[in-house]
């Protein structure tokens, strides 16, 4: 069983470790027209588990029209947003992220990806018309998943596995346990330089899911953490989207690529909007090292589990926490076969 690694709170996550951080671009930038992408595309998920993707092929204007959906759903009076229904997982919610206590300055809608679902809750979303919202959500999730697909099909050919569609076949089934969510982070207005500077958006986490695919509008926040344990923020950029390695495919490589840790900081005086697709398997997939990943003379640092079973423990869980630790065979640990920050932090 997940423990909760620190009481529920009733405030805000404050950041400990708040220093102002210089603006850094190291960012890997992965153009997904050139050759050279499948193996870029590899060191970046070995080396931050994160990158910024261009010429990606999803139309702006799918993006512009969800976008402006969003905007619109987001200004309406707080009553009737709460009419699409409490987040519990899925529907809109306030400040609070998950189910354990974990409070951030954010609104939010949370949806499964599937089209049936998205047109059930659109009607909840946007009442009384609620089919501008359900295609234009439909149009970017189905664009956005082709993108993704590529992706780890890149992944796949990189990491010289046979099976170009070992990882995106995952996200392809009917099944698959893909979640949408977007995300609003109005203007915090306590933050003033000096007296609250540390009051967050969204709580340092991994993402538990295959792969996260991140757009937003033009407004920073968005932080991730590198292997030494520094925040680096993530220069905005609404002409491309960022990915995200998440915990499943750090065990589907047997941890050769990182899932990243990530926080959103809030702005004093804009607003931050962000659409972010969640890749998962399905329900019953088991998640287990491929064996073609398993070099000679090294073991599978996980345990086997199904996807279900690791979400079960998800929700158990608070965001900060490290869920795969339970998941770890206990030598690897022992080993330190993986970077310290996953085993000692928590
Ligand atoms: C983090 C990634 C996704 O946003 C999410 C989140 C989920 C939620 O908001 O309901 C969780 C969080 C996320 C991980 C730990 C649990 C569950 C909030 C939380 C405290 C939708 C997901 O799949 O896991």
């Amino acid at each position: 069983m997940v423990v909760c690694s620190k009481p529920a709170l009733d405030t805000f996550s404050l950041i400990n470790d708040f220093k102002p951080t210089t603006f850094v671009s190291g960012i890997p930038v992965i153009d997904l027209s050139k050759p050279d992408a499948k193996i870029l595309v590899v060191k970046a998920c070995e080396e931050f588990g994160f990158f910024k993707v261009i010429n990606h092929r999803v139309p702006i204007e799918f993006i512009q029209k969800l976008e402006s959906e969003a905007v619109k759903f987001f200004s309406l009076p707080l009553p009737q947003k709460e009419e699409a229904g409490p987040a519990n997982p899925f529907g809109y919610g306030n400040k609070r992220i998950g189910p354990n206590g974990d409070i951030g300055w954010i609104e939010y809608i949370l949806l499964r990806s599937n089209p049936q679902f998205i047109s059930e809750r659109s009607l909840s979303i946007f009442g009384e018309s609620p089919e501008v919202f359900c295609s234009a959500a439909n149009d970017y999730i189905s664009s956005v998943r082709m993108m993704t697909c590529e992706i780890l099909e890149l992944l796949a050919e990189g990491l010289g596995i046979e099976q170009r569609n070992v990882f995106s076949k995952l996200l392809m089934e009917e099944e698959s346990d893909c979640l949408f969510r977007i995300n609003h982070y109005p203007p915090c207005p306590n933050v003033q330089p000096l007296s609250h500077p540390n009051i967050i958006g969204f709580g340092e986490h991994t993402d538990p899911q295959i792969i996260s695919v991140l757009h937003s509008n033009n407004i920073s926040g968005l932080e991730i953490s590198l292997r030494d344990g520094t925040w680096v923020p993530v220069p905005p950029d609404q002409s491309s989207f960022f990915i995200n390695v998440g915990d499943s495919l750090q065990v589907l490589t047997n941890g050769r690529f990182k899932s990243v840790k990530h926080r959103v900081l809030t702005n004093g005086l804009k607003s931050r909007v962000s659409m972010i697709y969640f890749g998962g398997p399905p329900l019953d997939e088991k998640i287990a090292p491929l064996p073609t990943l398993i070099e000679e003379g090294e073991e599978s640092l996980y345990k086997e589990f199904t996807w279900c079973e690791y979400k079960k423990s998800v929700y158990k869980s608070r965001l900060a926490d490290n869920r795969l630790l339970h998941f770890q065979k206990l030598r690897a640990a022992a080993d330190g076969l993986q970077s310290p920050d996953h085993i000692l932090k928590y």
